[in-house]
């Protein structure tokens, strides 16, 4: 049975806070007694010490073991991740300033991702322009779309629900909110949305036009403004000239 991507990855992380909190402790102990034990009231008299062979012994090859462990776990998890498995679902994903596009094996393109629960998904990753970061934090799983290459990554979700698909790498104006969602259901659900036919994907072109007929409104408006903007305006004129 293959490990979970998402408990390998906490798992390293709680290893790492663990032993962080535990060096933390200890050696800010250590420091607040020595402060206290060996200031100039308790210990008039100064000791120099010449080395400690087995204290610098301790010092060496304990972190080099800590380090070893957690390079063992994070090697473990990171082999996982970049090991695909072979019944995976593939998605090809598209980044693009500022969404992310679906597309499936039949052709089927989409907005959300659908998957369904407790099968492997690869997705195939992609930029249209700039760099973005695909990142499903519930999974644990985040990699880079680079124009002109393809990354991946794979998850498995084994609970049905919503989570959010984010991006990760700063991409421009809107980058705060490039969202998707992800979705995860049955088995049945998922199969009888992917083979359902297209018919809704010609009604999103028809909201724009009221928006236009706002802005143009909006413009002639402000053609008609009163004295006391145009004072405003002048002001800031002569503002910037003289800063510069
Ligand atoms: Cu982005």
């Amino acid at each position: 049975m293959r490990p979970d991507i998402a408990t390998q990855v906490d798992n390293t992380m709680i290893l790492i806070v663990a032993v962080c909190i535990f060096f933390f402790v200890l050696v800010t102990g250590t420091m607040i007694y020595f402060v206290f034990r060996y200031n100039k009231k308790r210990n008039p008299q100064a000791t120099n010490i010449h080395g400690n062979t087995p204290l610098e012994v301790a010092w060496t090859v304990i972190p080099l073991i800590l380090v070893l462990v957690i390079f063992f776990y994070g090697w473990n998890g990171f082999s996982n991740m970049r090991n695909v498995p072979e019944d995976a679902l593939v998605v090809k994903v598209t980044g693009q300033m500022w969404k992310w596009k679906f597309e499936y094996e039949n052709g089927k393109k989409s907005d959300t991702l659908f998957v369904p629960v407790g099968k492997p998904v690869r997705m195939n990753i992609h930029s249209n322009d700039v760099n973005h970061s695909f990142f499903i934090p519930s999974m644990r799983v985040k990699e880079d779309a680079v124009p002109g290459r393809e990354n991946y990554l794979w998850f498995k979700a084994d609970n049905i629900g919503e989570y959010d698909i984010a991006c990760a790498e700063y991409c421009g104006l809107d980058h705060w909110n490039m969202y998707a969602k992800l979705i995860v259901d049955t088995d049945e659900n998922f199969n009888a949305w992917y083979n359902q036919v297209e018919q809704s994907e010609k009604k999103t072109n028809s909201g724009e036009t009221g928006n236009t007929t706002n802005q143009d409104s909006l413009k002639n408006n402000s053609g008609n403004t009163d004295d006391s903007t145009t004072v405003t305006d002048t002001t800031q004129i002569s503002d910037t000239t003289k800063s510069e």
